[in-house]
């Protein structure tokens, strides 16, 4: 009886959406933290924004990927033989090309991709399988910002772990840095890492790539307010809200918003939550940092990692640096 007394009184715990939303929309400026903007749609969108003309990030880091693949491996592996994880892999598009080099240099791979979505990982896997015999694929579905454990490596083996895609570019500057020191805390001394950055250049070139002709961009940002309508009750109309991209020189980093085009409120069944917009008001849903050339490499020493080699394009629009764990 006692008990089920305590579990009638016992408070409802708030899902980390929930949680996330309430503290983000109560403050000002508003905003939303990016990772909302990766369920199934929004994911799939995401994969579309990775082929538009404009997105120039995919296509760049996969052009330096193809051309240097095979010594971006060998520099990583030294004398050993490598094991791959991937952070935040989602489809992992562009790693079959390192997959393959590592295959042709040591015959066999084990390559564990890391991602909270399960989905993209199984087409990830599937693929991968497909396109390279030899490649074993041990997918993780997790959060690698909460706590990363790596398996013990046999002797002459290394890790390399890949960070890139342009994913650190979502983290606040310290924020990338603490990541980079804890990935550092899972390897020993000689294990690598590569990181694939996107560079500064110009605002138009940087806001086209945010703020795409087809709208894929903007239905990408506003598919975070169809998420909290179907998660958290919200009665968001997403078109009352415009896409906004903006190049924020001071911080080098471009920031989506989603304004408010007029006076709205919106109320939240499941979080007993109400908002009032202003016309105008903006809601900070994404920053992604853009680095001067230099810079990882920095980032690298200070995370305990010796930069051993960069790789850029010929516009200097994106770079693959690999360090090693010193
Ligand atoms: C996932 N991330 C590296 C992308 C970026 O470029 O910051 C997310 C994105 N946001 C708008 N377009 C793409």
């Amino acid at each position: 009886m006692a008990a089920a007394n305590s579990l009638t009184f016992c408070p409802q715990v708030e899902s980390p959406a929930g949680a996330a939303v309430r503290e983000g929309l109560s403050s000002r400026p508003r905003s939303l933290p990016a990772w909302l903007f990766y369920d199934d749609a929004g994911s799939r969108l995401f994969e579309r924004i990775t082929e538009l003309p404009e997105y120039y990030l995919t296509r760049t880091e996969r052009a330096i990927l193809a051309a240097h693949a095979g010594t971006i491996i060998a520099k990583a592996a030294g004398n050993a033989h490598l094991r791959i994880a991937e952070l935040g892999a989602g489809s992992a598009s562009k790693t079959c090309l390192l997959l393959a080099a590592a295959m042709e240099r040591q015959g066999a791979v084990h390559y564990e991709p890391i991602d909270v979505s399960a989905s993209a990982l199984r087409e990830a896997r599937q693929r991968i399988e497909a396109e390279i015999a030899g490649v074993t694929v041990a997918p993780r579905t997790m959060d690698y910002t909460n706590g990363l454990v790596f398996k013990a490596l046999r002797p002459g083996e290394r890790r390399l772990v890949l960070y890139i895609g342009s994913s650190m570019g979502n983290f606040e500057p310290d924020e990338a840095l603490s990541l980079l020191q804890r990935v550092r805390a899972t390897l020993r001394p000689g294990d690598a890492i590569l990181l694939g950055v996107d560079l500064i250049k110009d605002r138009e070139v940087l806001l086209e790539a945010y703020d795409d002709a087809a709208g894929v961009t903007a239905a990408f940002n506003r598919n975070l307010l169809l998420r909290l309508n179907r998660e958290l009750g919200a009665d968001f109309n997403p078109l009352a809200f415009a896409h906004r991209a903006l190049w924020n020189r001071s911080h080098s980093r471009v920031e989506m918003h989603l304004e408010s085009r007029r006076v709205q409120r919106v109320h939240f069944s499941g979080l007993d939550l109400t908002v009032d917009f202003a016309a105008g008001e903006t809601i900070h849903t994404e920053n992604s940092y853009k680095y001067a050339p230099g810079q990882t490499e920095m980032m690298l020493a200070r995370a305990g990692f010796d930069p051993t080699a960069t790789w850029t394009d010929e516009k200097n629009w994106f770079a693959v640096c690999l360090g090693h764990a010193r």
